[in-house]
């Protein structure tokens, strides 16, 4: 497979203007009539030839303006149809077949649980016609769908509904209109036995909207959280952003087998079920918050990705990046804001900044790609959000939104690249953002060593901040960004921020200062006190601040900082030298000894003041084996986990009354809500509870299985089952394991949790319980969700994961070899632990890099062929 390159795009030399579609479903062989309206690019060559992609098709008849074209008038291969001579302007009509039950890609018109439902961001469409599939071909679109009554009573497109009506032989049609010009990437079709919860919206400009969430009928009952979180998002972006919807239905549909989250099709949102149904009983509070932020997000898209879209699929970061951003602050706004933003930057920190130091490091707008899937990434989605938030500090609020104005405005119905939306921002603000664009073409997590001196003397305190943005694959040479990092100076004996004097000028007591240079040093004058620098604040960049600090400042951060994200940030770094202590001595065999500042430093977390429970129970969470695996130059899984799981006991020891303490003032025997008030008083209750069953003592065990038994809703059910099944008492987790499977087995998304706890377990052999799970009714490899529950969560299972007998990594290559055939993209991103192989020792790599050597020995995807070629490069 060959790659392509951003820097060869063309514009398109025919622009289809309108698009009719009449879909007759049929399982085997279902059959598409395309009328295309086409018009020839004024600038383009007379001559082009009309070049329609098309994958999986069988072409049954094809017609310029009414006459049949013969043979020789077009030519068709595996991917595309060409037709030499076409007028300036006419009308193409198409008919081919496709077989919707044969697709497992789940890319194109695929079946899911007997219902129809598509796919096509981002090349998905030409597996359902003959069409320009590519994002700047943007047309109106009339769609009718013919199905049978019985086993298609709904049927569904983007848009309004049109006409509806009976036909011969038991089946009827509903015929839909999208007025929207839209690329066809956001075409979508739903058909099938479904229910809906109807609910209403009134928009700033009065107009009235019915708002539908499509579900099987087992799942009625699911719906209402997705409905709420939906209403919410449609006032926010009015207000935030002053974005109103602009049709007068909007319609999510869920459906069991997705490759996805969820998909923002015009009017028409399909979910992956578990991103949208909740309930107190299936759902977790995590779940809830999740299913919320994606309903805004794919709601958001309305305006940042369709409305204006983008011009070409490297500019994906251009709709994801910033609506990413969008529903981070919906989010925020909605839920306790200081949590979002750890809970957030702490996944970016682990996952992210590992993908921009391994082989498939990328930037946010990549200049090549062979197959497109493989770039809905972390780095496109996560990395571009925190790229926008930078833009929004760096030209402030209101230059940002007057900036988001003028974009919207501007670009309404077009197809744009990241230029147009970095424009808008420097036009409104004044700013020159020239520097900044390097942020969207180059690769890897820049360090910063920063380091500090106060001058007594002088009263003076000089920081001098340093950027390297480290080689990454094809990127041998980097040169400085502009870095916004927000910083104050906490005064040692007054605990306060002090002012801060830059270059004569007051600048407030928390300022961003701007690095852009190699290296740079600040002197801030007028320090009365000597400081401890807070520096990052709430995460002003996305990357990795080295400072000296010694466990003395951290704990004086931790309870000084003003800033919430740095205090909990400061407890991070504590704990991180502390675990670097006990990986040392686990590894040279020595005994571990617990740091007693950690100790301290949670005895007057506990002790003090509660403010903000959610908050707290950040706090009190230790950095993730992920997060600590990020920070160790060579990874050894089992000294991380042995040293953090001394970590954990010791303090569980020293703090068990607090522990207690903290749990009981935390049940409550309310209802379940996803409130954030609920939300907080379950997580600081778990958190503690966790510590309890750490010592596996009575008192906590009786606490979990008391809880378990309890039932009172998903979050506690869930916590106390995993905390049983990764103890030690298998005589208490066996029968719970039991009875919560034969309890839920008529429920998917419980099974998957159900799967998730088992395979995560980090003692005993998880590998025969995954091989065993593999062969039970509830898994199957062609349902997306089930292969990460039970495959991809094995994989994130540190220790058991990477065994020494590499069976672990044999394991997941025998299933990527196998969903290659089923799934390439699912199968590709499965790939992900293994193309990390340079991070482990010698042993590991070897046993790594053989199994991908064994999968590379396959006929191969072009999604799976990208990523092992990336990985063995
Ligand atoms: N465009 C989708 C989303 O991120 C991905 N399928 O919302
Ligand atoms: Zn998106």
């Amino acid at each position: 497979p060959q790659p392509v390159y951003l820097s060869d795009y063309q514009p398109p030399a025919y622009r289809v203007t309108h698009t009719e579609l009449t879909f007759d479903l049929d399982p085997a062989a279902t059959r598409v009539k395309a009328r295309l309206l086409i018009e020839r690019h004024a600038k383009a060559d007379a001559n082009a030839p009309l070049v329609l992609n098309g994958e999986h098709l069988k072409l049954i008849s094809l017609s310029i303006d009414a006459t049949p074209l013969n043979e020789s008038a077009y030519q068709v291969d595996a991917e595309t149809l060409s037709i030499a001579n076409v007028p300036e302007r006419f009308v193409l009509e198409s008919e081919v077949e496709i077989a919707p039950q044969e697709n497992t890609a789940l890319e194109g018109l695929y079946q899911s649980n007997g219902m129809y439902c598509t796919q096509c961001e981002a090349e998905g469409f030409r597996r359902i016609t003959f069409y320009p599939d590519r994002p700047d071909v943007m047309a109106t679109f009339k769609v009718t769908v013919i199905g049978d009554q019985q086993r298609e009573p709904v049927l569904l497109a983007n848009g309004n509904p049109l006409e509806r009506g009976e036909l011969e032989g038991g089946r009827h049609f509903v015929t839909w209109e999208d007025p929207h010009p839209k690329p066809c990437y956001l075409f979508a079709l739903v058909a099938g036995n479904l229910h809906s919860v109807e609910d209403h919206f009134t928009t700033m400009s009065g107009r009235e909207v019915t708002l539908q969430v499509w579900v099987e009928q087992e799942n009625l009952d699911k719906t209402e959280h997705a409905m709420a979180s939906l209403k919410r998002a449609m006032v926010w972006d009015e207000q935030a952003y002053g974005r109103e919807y602009d049709l007068d239905l909007f319609m999510i549909v869920a459906v069991n087998d997705f490759n996805m989250g969820a998909m923002e099709n015009k009017g028409l949102n399909i979910f992956n079920s578990a991103a949208v149904l909740t309930h107190p009983h299936t759902a977790t509070d995590a779940a809830f918050q999740n299913v919320e932020g994606i309903v805004a997000h794919e709601y958001f898209h309305n305006w940042s990705g369709n409305r204006v879209t983008c011009r070409d699929w490297f500019q994906l970061s251009l709709k994801e990046g910033f609506t990413v951003f969008r529903d981070q602050c919906f989010s925020a706004d909605t839920n306790s804001a200081p949590v979002k933003r750890i809970q957030d930057v702490s996944f970016f920190r682990t996952a992210q900044f590992a993908e921009d130091a391994g082989p498939t490091a990328h930037p946010i707008r990549p200049d090549h790609f062979i197959e497109i899937t493989n770039f809905y990434t972390l780095t496109i989605y996560e990395k571009g959000a925190e790229v926008v938030r930078m833009l929004r500090n760096l030209v402030g609020e209101e230059n940002f939104r007057r900036g988001s104005d003028l974009y919207f405005e501007r670009f309404d119905g077009q197809a744009v690249t990241i230029e147009d939306f970095v424009g808008c921002m420097a036009e409104t603000s004044g700013e020159d953002l020239s520097q900044f664009m390097r942020w969207y073409s180059q690769a890897g997590t820049p360090d910063i060593d920063a380091h500090g001196e106060y001058d007594y003397v002088h009263g003076e305190y000089h920081l001098t901040l340093r950027q390297r943005t480290p080689a990454t694959p094809g990127q041998p040479d980097k040169l400085p960004l502009h870095i916004p990092v927000r910083m104050g100076l906490v005064g040692t004996k007054s605990g306060q921020d002090l002012t801060l004097t830059l270059n004569g000028e007051k600048i407030g007591k928390d300022a961003v200062i701007h690095l852009r240079d190699d290296e740079q040093t600040f002197v801030f004058t007028d320090v009365a006190e000597a400081p401890v620098p807070s520096l990052l604040r709430e995460f002003s960049a996305p990357v990795k601040l080295h400072f000296p600090y010694s466990r003395e400042d951290l704990a004086f951060l931790l309870t000084h900082d003003s800033d919430g994200f740095n205090r909990w940030d400061a407890g991070q770094r504590l704990a991180l030298l502390a675990l670097d202590d006990l990986i040392a001595a686990h590894r040279n065999s020595v005994e571990k000894v617990m740091d007693s500042r950690v100790v301290d430093a949670f005895k007057t977390l506990l002790n003090g003041p509660i403010s903000d429970k959610a908050v707290l129970a950040e706090m009190l969470t230790l950095p993730s084996e992920a997060y600590i695996a990020e920070q160790q130059p060579i990874v050894d899984v089992d000294a991380i986990h042995a040293a953090r799981e001394f970590v954990r006991q010791s303090l569980a020891l020293a703090l068990r009354e607090e522990f207690v303490a903290i749990y009981e003032a935390n049940v409550t025997e309310e209802p379940y809500a996803p409130t954030p008030e609920q939300i907080a008083q379950r997580s600081l209750k778990n958190v503690a509870l966790s510590y309890l069953m750490s010592i596996e003592d009575e008192q906590g065990l009786a606490l979990c299985e008391a809880q378990f038994s309890a039932d009172h809703n998903m979050t506690d059910v869930r916590q106390a089952l995993t905390l049983l099944v990764h103890s030690d008492r298998d005589d208490l987790a066996s029968p719970a394991l039991k009875s919560f499977g034969e309890k839920w087995a008529h429920d998917p998304l419980v099974m998957d949790q159900w799967f998730t706890i088992q395979v995560s377990r980090p003692q005993g052999d998880v590998l025969e319980r995954v091989k065993y799970l593999m062969q039970h009714p509830a898994f199957s490899l062609k349902n997306p969700n089930k292969v990460r529950a039970l495959i991809g969560a094995f994989a994130q299972n540190r220790v058991n994961f990477h065994r020494l007998d590499g069976q672990g990594y044999q394991l997941l290559a025998d299933v990527v070899i196998e969903l290659n055939r089923l799934n390439p993209e699912i199968a590709a991103r499965l790939i992900t632990p293994l193309t990390r192989w340079q991070r482990f020792d010698e042993t590991r790599q070897v046993l790594m890099r053989s199994q991908l050597e064994r999968i590379r020995q396959q006929p191969l995807s072009p999604n799976v062929y990208e990523v092992v070629e990336k990985a063995l490069a």
